[in-house]
């Protein structure tokens, strides 16, 4: 078994309902147990502002799949969600799944880029993923807690909890 974290983030059509769904979809993944999940927490978006705020979360997985049949699985939940891929990049979408981690693999294929690019500088990824997982090192020996502690919050606020 492998442990994957996921990154859940939703700015449209009930946010908070959409993480809840996918969290119940993550669960139904063949070969997976979720090991934990963080709380939700509402943040800015980032990128362009004319928006909704975000809901993001963040999971942990232990998986037998691999890091591709797991991305597979990811884009199959969020289609079922309704996502329609568009052009605007970092444009709002009904549910974004992102393997931020996949044990201390470094994968750098077309489709699949891990540890995520953007998961030192986003306080809604690092945030949940330090209340989960403080011990936490990435493939490059940063330290999730330090890393946390660092980043500015940049409005990111507790919403509720998940479990
Ligand atoms: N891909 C490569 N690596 C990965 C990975 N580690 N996990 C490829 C998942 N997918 C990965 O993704 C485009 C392609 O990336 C996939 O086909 C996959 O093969 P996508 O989900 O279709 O597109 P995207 O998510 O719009 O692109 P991008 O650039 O990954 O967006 P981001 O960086 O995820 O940003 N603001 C707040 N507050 N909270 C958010 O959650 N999210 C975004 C999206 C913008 N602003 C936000 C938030
Ligand atoms: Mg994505």
């Amino acid at each position: 078994m492998v442990t994957a974290y996921i990154g859940l983030g939703s700015n449209l059509e009930d946010p908070e309902q959409q993480i809840r769904n996918a969290v119940g979809a993550l669960k139904t993944i063949e070969g997976t147990v979720m090991f934990s999940i963080s709380a939700l927490y509402y943040s800015r978006p980032m990128g362009p502002q004319d928006q909704p705020d975000y809901m993001n979360a963040v999971a942990r997985l232990d998986t037998s799949l691999s890091a591709i049949a797991l991305l597979d699985a990811l884009q199959k939940i969020e289609n079922q969600a309704g996502r329609v891929r568009k052009d605007n990049r970092w444009g709002p979408r009904v549910l974004d799944l992102d393997i931020l981690l996949y044990d201390n693999n470094v994968i750098n294929s077309e489709r699949l880029v891990v540890p995520h690019y953007g998961l030192k500088e986003r306080e809604f990824v690092l945030i949940p993923l330090n209340e989960i997982a403080p011990e936490l090192c990435l493939p490059d020996g940063d330290s999730i807690e330090n890393l946390s502690k660092n980043i500015p919050s940049n409005g990111l606020k507790f919403h509720s909890k998940l479990s």
